[in-house]
């Protein structure tokens, strides 16, 4: 055992990971340029947490592990700014900005004046106070003379720095800013919340507000909050530059996150254009913004314009058209998705959102609905930002008409009529009919030819549609057997149907051009990888990173179709549900047929391969058995029965009383007794043996001579890899059969240079043997894995 450090031995150590820690925050708060892989992240801050558990003396209020949100404190004290938090006039014209700038102008008297302009984001406005370079309070703007202490909350903001970077900052700063959710991070959360049945934020707005205010900072440690530094306060002992463009930067070298979008322009003309480009700009920003803010740089013509009440005279919000608005449910259609996922969908009056006519709206699923109590003919609150598809946001219950009847689910699909069932467990409804419902048949095929999938260009969503409704495809594998005169003849019956038939000679020619074009798209499509292909067939949960996963490690179509699914939980990042779901798909025989049509006219994967060596490191009998989720049979219990049977088929066979024999306590060995009289399970613990089998004879053992590509290479790793470490890099290596080494000899088949790489590389090159840069690593471990 290794004797325990003493505190002042960890003490250094756990400055060193407090300050890597406290970088990587920065990096990728401040700068926008993360250098630490997550997982490392990760792995930093459980090192410390362990340290400061095990010495308690080291731990401090501004340590990086406080940022998981520490003990409620059951209320909010309250906090007088001693500068107050002032509000913004606002500007809604163009007019009006025109205004304020002439009133500077003719105050001031300066023909041009300088302006610090910024996007005006939609959060809360916080105010941060730091004393000798730490953050000691943090308060809501409140009314804006008094606010809430939300100090514990704002420790569990990452982007807010504990510890001030640099030196020479004030004794006493006051930093004013907003705390937002950027729109990524709210979608991400109300995705699982949906799938977890939680809570859903209403917009990231009530989103960033309403976490701040959380009695419980745990719970707002679990919010994905963000900052943006704009303003000071008090500011102690210290002389702040003479505009407020340059205290911006200050604040910057801080360590504050300040917004990339900041300028300094001059005059309304400049005021105007920086409003129209950030308006350009505001759908595809990561945030939410309302308006632009526009500030007069100069601190001294700052002083000179004053305020009227608690508003600056010297700066200006400039707002920017709601985006949220009010109107009625016209109705809730129903729109059924690739899997069968019935969706509605909100029939809206036309409504302008932010510049666009709104006409149709997410309302997620039928909880969702539930939970916002929407029905028919109820005036809602739609919203539209970023580039996010509109949504209901709340009910206007005023104008509830009194007899607005509550609304259900139907019972029948609108397109095919089959039943609409929704799964134990599940928060989505289906449709029952599969691909005999022609919606899940359409949106089958749009996902089989799309650009990351089979990639057939110029098969567009008409022709999908038209070629399924005129009866020309009933499945994927139909668009391998088109023909020229069949697609020739689904225009004409289409344009007939449409009452468009062009009758000339050009649009004769044009017709057959495309058609020619769509068969060489479709003939091209016929080679293609496993990784597209297991993509293509839309298998529930098989996103690309899950079809990526199965190709890597299982290699080959003929292997992974015909495997129960416990043994697709082998593959890293695929769980229980997911494969349950891959297994699913290939036990049905309707969707084996269409593999097989597609095979015999001409789809091949060109990428077949062995399976991985990495899928041999955990295949066992064991390791199966607890990934078949059987009851009471732990990792324990697992490792006593593989070892006490000689296959799945003995275990399967033998009595109750053999597997206390094994070493099972009775209420396990009763467990599986009674889990095995179920024949379906039987005939899954039968096929997974039979898979056992198959794969141990496909897969070598690695000591056996073919390990990997790399088996009979020798690596060398030296200088520093950032994406993952060396023991990390090392594993991976050696998974692939690689033997890694210490040192550099004739003997070394190629070194893998990290940066600040010394000796080792010299003499590397100086022997002339490969060198590969971090880069070269990862794609051929992402290749080869
Ligand atoms: N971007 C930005 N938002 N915002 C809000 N700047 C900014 N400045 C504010 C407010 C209330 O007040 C200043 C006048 C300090």
């Amino acid at each position: 055992m290794t004797p325990k450090k003493t505190a002042d031995q960890a003490a250094p150590r756990a400055a060193e990971l407090r300050a890597q820690l406290e970088d990587a925050n920065y990096r990728y708060y401040v700068l926008d340029d993360p250098t630490l892989a997550d997982a490392d992240y990760d792995r930093l801050l459980r090192e410390l947490e362990a340290l400061e558990a095990a010495h308690p003396e080291l731990a401090s209020a501004d340590s990086p592990t406080q940022r998981v949100g520490s003990t409620p404190a059951g209320t909010f004290a309250e906090v007088v700014h001693a500068v107050p938090m002032l509000s913004l006039g606002n500007a809604f014209t163009d007019e009006e900005v025109v205004d304020f700038v002439r009133k500077i102008v003719e105050r001031l008297d300066v023909a041009s004046p300088q302006f610090s302009v910024e996007p005006k984001l939609d959060g809360l406005a916080i105010s941060l106070r730091y004393e000798g370079g730490r953050f000691v309070q943090g308060a809501t703007r409140g009314d804006g003379a008094t606010g809430e202490d939300v100090t514990l909350n704002l420790r569990t903001v990452k982007a807010i720095p504990m510890k001030l970077r640099g030196s020479g900052w004030p004794p006493a700063l006051e930093v004013r800013g907003e705390v937002y959710m950027p729109l990524a991070a709210f979608k991400a959360y109300n995705e699982k919340a949906l799938k977890e049945g939680g809570k859903v934020l209403a917009n990231p707005r009530n989103g960033a507000a309403g976490s701040l205010r959380q009695l419980d900072p745990r719970i707002t440690a679990q919010r994905p909050l963000a900052f943006y530094a704009y303003a000071v306060g008090v500011v102690e002992g210290y002389e702040l530059p003479a505009t407020h463009s340059a205290t911006l930067k200050q604040l910057r070298d801080w360590g504050f996150p300040v917004s990339g979008e900041s300028d300094v322009v001059a005059g309304s003309d400049g005021l105007l254009g920086y409003y129209r480009q950030m308006g350009d700009k505001r759908d595809g920003l990561p945030f939410d913004i309302d308006g632009v803010v526009y500030k007069l740089d100069d601190y001294a013509g700052q002083r000179e314009m004053g305020f009227v009440s608690r508003a600056p005279r010297w700066a200006i919000a400039h707002k920017f058209p709601a985006q949220e608005q009010s109107t009625v449910l016209e109705g809730i259609d129903i729109q059924i998705g690739r899997t069968g996922a019935a969706t509605p969908v909100a029939r809206l009056r036309p409504v302008q959102v932010a510049g666009v006519v709104v006409t149709n709206a997410t309302l997620h699923n039928a909880d969702q609905i539930a939970r916002l109590d929407v029905r028919i003919g109820d005036t809602v609150i739609v919203r539209r930002a970023g580039d996010v598809i509109p949504e209901v946001v709340r009910v206007v219950p005023e104008y509830r008409a009194p007899d607005a009847p509550e609304w259900r689910m139907p019972a029948q699909c609108p397109v095919c009529g089959s039943e609409i069932v929704r799964e134990e467990g599940e928060a989505a409804w289906r449709c029952s009919g599969e691909l005999s419902c022609p919606a899940q048949r359409k949106e089958a095929i749009r996902h089989f030819a799309s650009r990351r999938a089979m990639d057939i260009e110029g098969l567009g969503d008409r022709y999908i549609e038209d070629l399924s409704d005129l009866g020309y495809l009933q499945s994927v594998a139909d668009l391998y057997k088109l023909t020229l005169e069949d697609l020739l003849e689904m225009k004409r019956r289409a344009d007939e149907r449409d009452g468009t038939t062009p009758e000339t000679v050009k649009a004769g020619k044009v017709a057959t051009k495309w058609a020619d074009n769509l068969l060489e798209a479709i003939d091209h499509s016929r080679k293609t990888t496993l990784e597209r292909f297991l993509f293509a067939l839309g298998i529930q949960h098989v996103g690309e990173n899950t079809s990526k996963g199965l190709a890597t490690w299982f290699g080959d179509l003929q292997l992974v179709r015909g495997l129960p699914w416990p043994l697709f939980k082998r593959v890293t990042d695929i769980g229980g549900e997911s494969a349950r779901a891959i297994g699913h798909f290939f036990d049905q025989p309707g969707n084996q047929q269409v593999i097989d049509a597609l095979l015999e006219r001409g789809v091949h994967i060109a990428d077949s391969h062995a399976p991985s060596a990495k899928l041999r490191e955990g295949l066992n009998l064991a390791t199966l058995l607890v990934d078949m989720e059987i009851p009471k049979v732990t990792k324990i219990r697992a490792d006593q029965l593989a070892t006490a049977f000689a296959d799945a088929e003995t275990l399967r066979d033998a009595p109750e009383h053999a597997y206390i024999t094994a070493g099972l306590p009775a209420d396990s060995a009763q467990a599986l007794a009674s889990w095995l009289s179920v024949e379906e399970n039987a005939q899954l613990l039968g096929r997974v043996g039979d898979a056992l089998k198959r794969l141990d004879a496909l897969t070598p053992a690695s000591s056996a001579s073919s390990a990997g590509p790399l088996d009979g290479k020798t690596a060398v790793l030296t200088g520093t890899l950032t994406a993952l470490t060396r023991d990390e890099a090392k594993a991976r290596l050696e998974a692939l059969g690689a033997k890694v080494a210490g040192s550099v000899s004739k003997k070394t088949s190629f070194v893998v240079a990290g940066t600040e790489a010394g000796s080792k590389l010299d003499k590397a090159q100086e022997l002339g043997v490969e060198v590969w840069d971090e880069a070269q690593l990862l794609t051929y471990l992402a290749e080869h894995e």
